[in-house]
């Protein structure tokens, strides 16, 4: 296992490959055409999958993701004055131009352009250049398939953030780098953790990465040999920011937090996070899985009965605990979300031990039950699969996967399975005819929607030699 630098930059490389080169020539091409100029450099920051630990990031605990080669390119040119071009390969995605010493973030619409404007303002705001900025002209072209879980908003966010950092000269750190595009990502209304940002900038080719908050940290994690990691789009799509979802689930472990806080005697206005409650009380994480059973029951809390708990009245509930888009919501399943989290944390460090014990002799399959299990929690206790995503865990299984379960956010989205590398051709073909051939919408998509995948390497910037 190896620490990171935390000195370290993301690169900044001199040649573009060979196999990108094809679409970037394209790319400049659009640029040139329409901004009758040559772009100056070239950023590029991937999407990833998450092998194991969902939605327990925003809740301080740690998760076993890895880049993936689908990426987010931007060719960036410097402007003489402060104006903001943005445009898209992409011509479903209209332009957008702002000064950028006076824009705002539209939450309700989260539309493309905002998830740039995100990382610009980030790094604008990190490095007190918010009144002089640099102006940009930048020219998108992305393969991440959006709103499936594979972290397309977020490569958008910390692509934009990297392009402004070195158009501006700014000397941060990867670390830095995804700490600031973490806590920007949340002008766009969705209360993530930092795992998507954090893997984004510290991946590294060849290795998944176990990563942990407050501060941000990344370790390598050797995948065992003889599997290959396989991603299925449901191709069911959920645009996180214009849904309450995501935040409802935020909101309800921040509620179990602060009722396991109190009935603990602690200051739980302080707790805003289960991992807060665990690490203030000192215990380990199946104590924390026992106190769930006993202090929080699982039907769902009533909005009065979180407001009698907490002796609180439901204005003061609303600010102090709920976000903009949750104030409607009137019931909590606090028992389920919070057990969720405990046995999901506790999956990672399982899966992470295992992973670097050279002394288990065949841990694939002992793996694979962790993500079973993984999913079997997302799908009865979090709530978040839908039926498209538990059909095709079930024909991934059934096709040979040793595990298999939904990836980044769910209700939509994508799937993660390991699969044994002298079965995959096999594998792809029965989850092909099993789940995509019946299908028209999934048959016209089966080609960029089940794939296997090696870890990736992490942000860089590209220079352009003209
Ligand atoms: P995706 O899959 O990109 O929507 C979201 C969050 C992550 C994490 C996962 C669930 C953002 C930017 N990303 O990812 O931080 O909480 O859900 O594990 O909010």
């Amino acid at each position: 296992m190896e620490g990171i630098n935390h000195g370290d930059k993301p690169p900044i490389i001199a040649e573009i490959p060979l196999f990108q080169r094809k679409r970037t020539d394209d790319l400049f091409a659009s640029f040139e055409n329409k901004y009758k100029k040559k772009p100056l450099f070239l950023a590029r920051a991937s999407g990833r999958v998450n092998l194991i630990g969902e939605h327990i990031d925003y809740c301080g605990y740690s998760v076993l993701p890895m880049a993936i080669e689908q990426d987010i390119l931007m060719a960036v040119a410097t402007n003489t004055n402060t104006e903001l071009h943005l445009s898209n390969a992409n011509s479903k995605f209209s332009d957008f131009v702002t000064d950028m010493t006076s824009f705002t973030i539209d939450q309700s619409r989260p539309e493309w352009h905002n998830y740039i404007l995100c990382g610009i303002k980030g790094i604008l705001e990190r490095a007190g250049m918010v009144d002089t900025p640099q102006g940009m002209s930048i020219m998108v072209d992305g393969n991440v398939p959006k709103s499936a879980g594979l972290s397309s908003s977020s490569a958008l966010v910390c692509c934009a953030g990297l392009a402004t950092k070195h158009a501006h000269s700014l000397a941060f750190t990867k670390t830095e780098l995804a700490d600031i595009c973490m806590r920007c990502e949340h002008y766009i209304g969705t209360q993530g953790g930092g795992m998507d940002q954090s893997i984004c900038f510290l991946a590294k080719a060849g290795t998944a990465k176990h990563i942990e908050f407050n501060p941000i940290r990344a370790h390598d994690v050797s995948l065992p040999e003889g599997v290959v990691f396989v991603v299925a789009n449901s191709c069911v799509e959920l645009q996180k920011a214009s849904t309450s979802h995501f935040n409802i689930r935020v909101v309800e472990c921040r509620l179990a937090s602060q009722i396991l806080a109190k009935s603990k005697g602690l200051e739980w206005r302080k707790m805003r996070r289960l991992a807060d409650v665990e690490k203030a009380l000192g215990v380990s994480l199946s104590d924390m899985e026992e106190m769930v059973d006993q202090v929080l029951h699982p039907e769902p809390y009533t909005k009065d009965e979180v407001c009698g708990i907490l002796s609180l009245s439901t204005d003061e509930l609303n600010s102090e605990s709920l976000s903009q888009n949750t104030l409607h919501v009137q019931s909590f399943k606090l028992h389920n979300r919070a057990m969720h989290v405990f046995s999901e944390a506790n999956r990672v460090l399982k899966f992470k031990a295992l992973c670097n014990d050279s002394s288990v002799k065949d841990p694939a399959q002992l793996l694979g039950n962790l993500m079973n299990d993984s999913h079997a929690s997302c799908r009865d206790l979090y709530e978040c699969s839908c039926p498209e995503l538990d059909e095709l865990v079930e024909i991934c299984k059934k096709a040979g996967a040793l595990g298999s379960r939904l990836t980044g956010a769910g209700w939509a989205g994508c799937t993660v399975s390991m699969v044994p590398n002298d079965t995959l051709q096999a594998f792809l073909k029965q989850v092909e005819d099993e789940f995509y051939a019946k299908d028209p919408n999934r048959r016209s998509k089966v080609a960029e929607s089940l794939f296997a995948t090696q870890p990736g390497q992490g942000a860089v910037i590209y220079q352009i030699h003209v």
